[in-house]
């Protein structure tokens, strides 16, 4: 049916009708070098309820980025600071901005600027002088595909981080770990980047879990995964391998730093104590380490060398590392 305009007047109604989302909760930015079109603008986002601000000066508006997070900008085409095209560029570049709408308004339709506009990334355009209903189909619909996208990128987080991630610890699931430990195998035959591969077991594991129950022993692996992060660096893969196990890729270190990142992280571990009623438990690791040579094939031939590295260690008589 017809929308008889006399009935329905209050803008919100009609947005509710139209769209049933609503925009309070929506930040938008108005960038335009002319007072009269930010009055213009400011009059219709005043009656959306949405948060919005409204610059003068495109390079106001940048100092504000990315912290700002805008939903949706409207850009004029022609400012002098600073066009809407390169404002549009800088946008752009930050990733946590990606689903941010971009709405560029422009006085002609010219082929040669929608162009551009679709090769730098904006998303939509509107024809001055424009009508206050123009604007708001504009703002609804994108705010509508801003949404959506955000959905569907937490979707994909969640996803992701399901089948890369074991429950237990957070740390990566051996499959994550394997894919990339095929990364740096390539990134070795190509560029030669170098990296070592590190397999770590709890000593004597059972009897922890034999002593304590299950869920202390669960409690300890916790707690070592929280030491390998806290010891290793950011740059460091770190990964449940399963069970007690745990295997990380060290990538870009000279092998001389290798024995000074182990005797840090066994010494971090000896100093660990987990307090269980009236007792203090503790518990020690070995560790196996290979530098990726020449020598290895594949991501097997590399774990099975830090495998019996650590073979060796346990032998040994534990609480220590062979690389
Ligand atoms: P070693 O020094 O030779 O490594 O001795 P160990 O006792 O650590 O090794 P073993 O392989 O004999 O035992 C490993 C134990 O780890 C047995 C198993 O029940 C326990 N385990 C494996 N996964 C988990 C887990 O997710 N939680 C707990 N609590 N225990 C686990
Ligand atoms: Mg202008
Ligand atoms: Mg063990
Ligand atoms: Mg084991």
């Amino acid at each position: 049916d017809k929308i008889d305009e006399s009935i329905i007047e209050d803008i919100n109604e009609i947005i509710e009708l139209y769209s049933n989302i609503d925009l309070s909760n929506s930040f938008i930015v108005a960038i335009d070098d002319s007072k009269t079109q930010l009055y213009f603008i400011e009059n219709v986002l005043k009656q959306t309820k949405s948060k919005y601000i409204l610059f003068e000066n495109p390079r106001e508006f940048i100092e504000t980025l990315p912290h700002s997070k805008p939903d949706i900008c409207i850009l004029d085409v022609y400012m002098d600071e600073l066009d809407g095209i390169e404002v549009t560029k800088i946008i752009r570049k930050y990733k946590e901005l990606k689903n941010t709408r971009i709405i560029i308004q422009t006085s002609a339709r010219e082929n040669s600027l929608l162009r551009t506009l679709m090769i730098i990334g904006a998303d939509d355009y509107i024809i001055k002088p424009y009508s206050t209903e123009e604007l708001l189909l504009k703002i609804i619909n994108n705010i509508k595909v801003k949404k959506i996208n955000d959905e569907l990128d937490k979707i994909n987080k969640e996803l992701f981080e399901k089948a890369t991630t074991d429950p237990l610890t957070g740390l990566y699931n051996r499959r994550f770990i394997i894919e990339q430990l095929n990364i740096l195998i390539s990134n070795y035959k190509r560029y030669l980047v170098p990296f070592a591969v590190m397999i770590l077991d709890i000593d004597h594991f059972k009897r922890i879990n034999d002593t304590y129950g299950h869920d202390i022993g669960d409690e300890i692996l916790i707690n070592l995964s929280k030491i390998l992060k806290e010891t290793l660096r950011k740059t460091d893969i770190i990964g449940r391998f399963g069970g007690e196990e745990f295997l990380c890729l060290i990538p870009n270190t000279p092998s001389e730093n290798l024995p000074i990142i182990i005797s840090k992280l066994l010494n971090n571990i000896r100093k660990f104590k987990y307090k269980y009623e009236e007792d203090e438990i503790t518990f020690t690791i070995s560790i196996g380490c290979c530098n990726f040579t020449k020598k290895y094939k594949t991501d097997n031939e590399i774990i099975k060398c830090a495998d019996d590295m650590l073979y060796k260690a346990k032998n040994n008589g534990r609480n220590q590392a062979f690389l």
